[in-house]
């Protein structure tokens, strides 16, 4: 038996747009979400029949990889332009997927963190050194200093390359590129397909980033093709070494190129927004705060954490899954069947029909966590067989999920640690959470101050 799908009202030709807030589309659709339950379908001009998924039990029938596969979604779609055939807006059929895929998971693998480590620690102390610095009354733009440091901590880790963002006051060409191309990308889904057309100079920009991103990508990687590999332990070494192990293939010139295109893009505006918010959170939750600062006294003995201690921090890590819960900082993927099938036993979906996961009300369904979902409390994910997994998808599904997860979460583990070790967090500003949207989600305008701590190593 089929079941209809409940859809919001509509503007005539305009469809379900004008209920899609152009700034921050994904709090809109979380608002519907709460209006028409855990399933819904939204007309938009172009673009008709999206369906929005946000329920347990949907969202685990969706997941089922022999029925449905990624969707390389209309978003995606538009970062395509500068990230190709890279590992996150692949088809997984276009060979480039598994090719990358086969050659990259080692160098993802959690102890391949063991050769990032000591270059996340030189990332991090910059940050704590910046921090050490300032006057008492001074505040801390909390994004910004993250978004820095997880863009240097990638740059660094990937390539060697060095954008010491630390060491400039406005952000480097590369990213200054990369995020007006993003944010223009995701205008163009917002524009009607007329309005798109004349907009002749937003198109040269784009144009002209695309060819700076690409420039400077390709220089890092003609640079070390022609000096040879010198031992460095990074991912750009990896690729142009490394061969797939099912075709004995390596990864084309242009391939690396999407590759450090992506990982730039992927690898530092998620990871940011989860410490930006993990920092938000604690500041809201004093009792939770002091549980992370007697781990970190206990564990943090020298001046910088070792590979070791940052395994051993297990209630910094509780916290940064628990905000992953709250504020999933990629909020959203989406799947599309492989043939015709029933989601959930009951709502036909045809074959290459999608479905997309909003992940912060997926992470809300009080069937799988409980009355208080809004509540922040780290100790859920304390007994990790006692974690909902199938409501909690922050890194995605399956063998298209998140590839830098243990990167994200080593180096967010280690850097919110070594801050709280070194600092006491105070809301001078009376922040009061304001979320962004890009791609990603990131807590807007938050400010706060910080105060070296006595006991400091
Ligand atoms: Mn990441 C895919 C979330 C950090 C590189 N990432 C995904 C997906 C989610 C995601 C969700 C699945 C998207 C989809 O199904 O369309 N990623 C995150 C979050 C963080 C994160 C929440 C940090 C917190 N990601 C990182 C880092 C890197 C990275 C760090 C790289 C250094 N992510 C990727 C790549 C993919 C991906 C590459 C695509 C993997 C694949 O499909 O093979």
């Amino acid at each position: 038996k089929e079941t209809m799908i409940p859809q919001p009202k509509t503007f005539g030709p305009l469809g379900n747009l004008p209920l899609v807030d152009t700034k921050a589309p994904v709090q809109s659709l979380m608002k519907l979400a709460e209006e028409q339950g855990p399933i819904f379908r939204m007309d938009l001009p172009g673009r008709p029949n999206n369906l929005y998924i946000s329920g347990r039990e949907l969202v685990e029938d969706a997941c089922d990889e022999s029925r449905f596969e990624k969707n390389v979604w209309a978003p995606l779609q538009k970062v395509r332009s500068f990230s190709g055939d890279g590992l996150f807006t692949s088809w997984t059929e276009e060979p480039n997927w598994r090719k990358a895929h086969n050659i990259l998971m080692p160098s993802f693998s959690q102890r391949a963190m063991i050769g990032y480590h000591d270059m996340m620690v030189d990332i991090a102390m910059q940050l704590v050194q910046k921090w050490a610095r300032l006057n008492p009354d001074e505040f801390v733009d909390v994004p910004e200093d993250m978004t820095r440091l997880t863009l240097d901590t990638i740059g660094l880790c990937g390539f060697h390359y060095r954008f010491n963002s630390f060491y400039r006051e406005s952000n480097h060409p590369f990213v200054e590129a990369m995020t007006r191309s993003l944010d223009e990308s995701m205008s163009q889904l917002q524009r009607l397909g007329v309005h798109n057309k004349i907009m002749v100079g937003k198109k040269a920009q784009m144009q002209r980033d695309i060819d700076y991103m690409f420039s400077l990508v390709d220089k890092i990687v003609k640079e070390r093709r022609e000096r040879g590999d010198q031992g460095e332990n990074d991912l750009l070494n990896n690729m142009l070494s490394g061969e797939d192990s099912d075709s004995g293939e390596s990864l084309s010139d242009e391939n690396i190129r999407y590759q450090i295109i992506t990982f730039l893009i992927a690898g530092h505006e998620t990871t940011s927004g989860l410490l930006s918010f993990a920092l938000y959170f604690l500041l809201h939750n004093p009792d939770k705060l002091k549980k992370a600062q007697e781990e970190v006294d206990r564990v943090l003995t020298d001046a910088a954490p070792t590979y070791k201690q940052v395994r051993e921090m297990k209630y910094i890590r509780m916290i940064l899954n628990e905000t992953l819960r709250l504020w999933p900082t990629a909020p959203a993927f989406s799947l599309r069947a492989k043939e015709d099938t029933l989601l959930a036993g009951r709502y036909p979906m045809a074959k290459g029909e999608a479905v997309n996961v909003l992940i912060p009300v997926l992470h809300r369904d009080r069937s799988a966590w409980g009355d208080e979902v809004e509540a922040f409390r780290p100790e859920r994910f304390e007994d990790p067989s006692q974690v909902p997994n199938d409501a909690y998808k922050p890194f995605g599904n399956g063998q298209r999920a998140c590839i830098g997860q243990q990167f994200a979460m080593h180096e967010a583990t280690l850097v919110l640690g070594t801050l709280l070790r070194y600092f006491d967090i105070v809301d001078g500003a009376n922040y009061e959470l304001k979320i962004k949207e890009t791609l990603t989600l990131k807590p807007d305008g938050f400010t706060m101050q910080v105060r070296p701590r006595a006991n400091a190593p």
